[in-house]
């Protein structure tokens, strides 16, 4: 099927979660929704505020603007605008428009009756935004715990909370966390290369089949994962990734306090050793 005739059999109305028949619409490609509309919402909103911190703050140097998280003797409660009150409304509308982007890929997702995958991907990468800046500053206490908004400053909190512990890299979940994501680009670049070299010949030479990619394999490594196989393997390693860097730092403060390569007395303390 031709891909406007496509397009024109499944742009039809129903699959809404929520409001009926009502934002069910499309303008021009896109799909809007009520996930459309509030999450323009809550765009607009949080933009405007960065906007407003920006202009009430002390430069206009772009890498140096920072909107900054209350300061820890605030703990958990509202703070004024300037006290990092603003930080709290565009943590409100991030997490707004996050979650109606997820929710807007669900409800095309279920027009089209296809699975949740890509929705559930994107919810881990929520799952990890909330994961330091709500969950970790809630079992600390205080919000001052969360990262500020501005391209050096939240990449100072970083380096500064990651001095805190002395050595993270000795974080045994930062480890396993490392180590996927570079499982992840090495399955990757494999796949991208494997399929290019399949699918894109010489000229005057033939598109080879998914079995010439598990043949070579095979005889590489004697072992296919497999073409849809593939796919599951990149999904899991890159959401697992995810997952343990948001245990990295969740367990960094509200259950290990003392520095990261202190963890590893347990492995220097075992009776074999004495
Ligand atoms: C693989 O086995 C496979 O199936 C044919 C692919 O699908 C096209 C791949 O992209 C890759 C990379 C592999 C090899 C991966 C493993 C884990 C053996």
């Amino acid at each position: 099927m031709a891909m406007l005739s496509f397009e024109r059999k499944y742009r039809i109305r129903g699959g809404t979660l929520v409001t009926g028949d009502l934002f069910d619409f499309w303008i021009g490609p896109f799909y809007v929704g009520f996930f459309g509309i509030s999450g323009a919402f809550f765009t607009v909103l949080g933009t405007v505020m960065i906007l407003y911190g920006a202009a009430i703050g002390p430069t206009w140097n772009l890498w140096q603007i920072s909107i900054a998280p209350p300061d820890v003797s605030y703990g958990l409660r509202f703070a004024p605008i300037r006290e990092g009150g603003l930080w709290q409304i565009i943590t409100v509308c991030a997490l707004g428009s996050f979650v109606s982007w997820a929710l807007r890929e669900v409800e095309i997702c279920r027009k089209l009756g296809m699975g949740y995958h890509v929705p559930v991907a994107f919810g881990f990468a929520i799952g990890a935004y909330f994961t330091l800046e709500v969950v970790r500053p809630v079992l600390m206490g205080a919000w001052g715990h969360a990262f500020p908004y501005g391209i050096y400053s939240h990449l100072d909190w970083v380096s500064n909370v990651a001095y805190q512990y002395l050595h993270f890299h000795y974080n045994p979940w930062h480890c396993i966390a490392a180590s996927l994501f570079f499982a992840t680009t090495l399955a990757l670049s494999l796949h991208g290369a494997l399929v290019l070299s399949a699918t894109n010949p010489k000229r005057g030479e033939e598109v080879k089949t998914p079995e010439h990619e598990d043949t070579f394999f095979r005889d590489f490594i004697g072992y296919s994962v497999g073409t849809l196989g593939i796919h599951r393997l990149g999904l899991f390693l890159a959401l697992s990734s995810v997952v343990f860097a948001g245990l990295c730092i969740v367990v960094s403060g509200p259950f290990w306090t003392r520095s990261w390569p202190e963890w590893w007395g347990w492995w220097l303390n075992m009776p074999i050793w004495r």
